[in-house]
């Protein structure tokens, strides 16, 4: 009896073991958004922070770099933020204020999740509404290929501009439509993807004629490293039962 329960138990081990690993993929996701706020800094600023952020944030330990483009003659290169819309944040840039509200006047995410949130900046570089016009057009590229990857929009309002604009290197334009407040619109995942460009939001559009309409982003990748580390671990588990069985046999 004491056997067949121990095989059973190896059984389930090893089945345990092999769905994590073949499962994990598909179910699980690894963002690439930084979990703290701050500033990112941008390959365009000499991979510095134009801001006072407290978290200057260097992408490279997360596997990828981020450049920002000037997507308009009337605006600078956006900056880059993590945001969390749990916390209201102030920063500063050129003595000037950014202030990320609580409930923004136009596009609030959910608490306790972390997005991209471009600040726009004009022709002198300074932050637009108080660095609440969340727009600009940005290239993340990889230290290496991802497959998987996925990217998710928060609220696009307006149709025409903001969605994916190339994949390595070469146009892939994909805009989306306009869709109602706090929607949140992604692509079909992209695999192959050693770098990829996107235009989140516009100023000045129709719909928002006076300010623009904001749009943030999520990125994410399957976890296959945390999903073989857990197969692993069964089967290292598994293992580490054979050699006390084998041991206490040995005794
Ligand atoms: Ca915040
Ligand atoms: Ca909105
Ligand atoms: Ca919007």
């Amino acid at each position: 009896m004491k056997k067949a329960t121990f095989t059973a138990k190896l059984l389930a081990a090893t089945t345990l073991g092999f769905s994590v690993f073949t499962f994990a993929p598909a179910a699980n996701a690894t963002s690439l958004v930084p979990t703290t706020e701050g500033e990112i800094a941008l390959k365009n600023n000499g991979n510095a922070c134009l801001s006072n952020a407290a978290n200057c944030i260097d992408t490279t330990s997360l596997g990828y770099t981020v450049e920002s483009f000037a997507y308009n003659s009337n605006y600078k290169a956006s900056l880059l933020f993590v945001d969390d819309s749990k916390t209201q944040n102030n920063y500063l840039k050129s003595g000037l204020g950014i202030t990320f509200l609580k409930t923004d006047e136009g596009t609030t995410s959910n608490a306790s999740t972390q997005w991209f949130r471009p600040v726009a900046l004009d022709q002198k570089g300074n932050p637009v509404e108080n660095g609440r016009l969340e727009v600009g057009m940005f290239e993340f590229v990889f230290n290496k290929v991802v497959d998987g990857l996925k990217l998710n929009f928060f609220d696009i309002e307006d149709s025409g501009f903001s969605g994916l604009l190339e994949v390595n290197g070469v146009s892939a334009t994909t805009l989306f439509p306009g869709g109602v407040d706090k929607n949140i619109q992604s692509l079909p995942v992209l695999n192959s993807v050693k770098s990829f460009k996107v235009q989140l939001g516009q100023p000045q559009t129709k719909t928002f004629p006076n300010t623009g309409d904001g749009v943030l982003l999520q990125a994410s990748v399957p976890e296959p490293a945390t999903a073989v580390s857990l197969g692993v671990l069964a089967v290292a588990g598994m293992f580490g039962l054979r050699k006390g069985k084998k041991a206490s046999q040995a005794n």
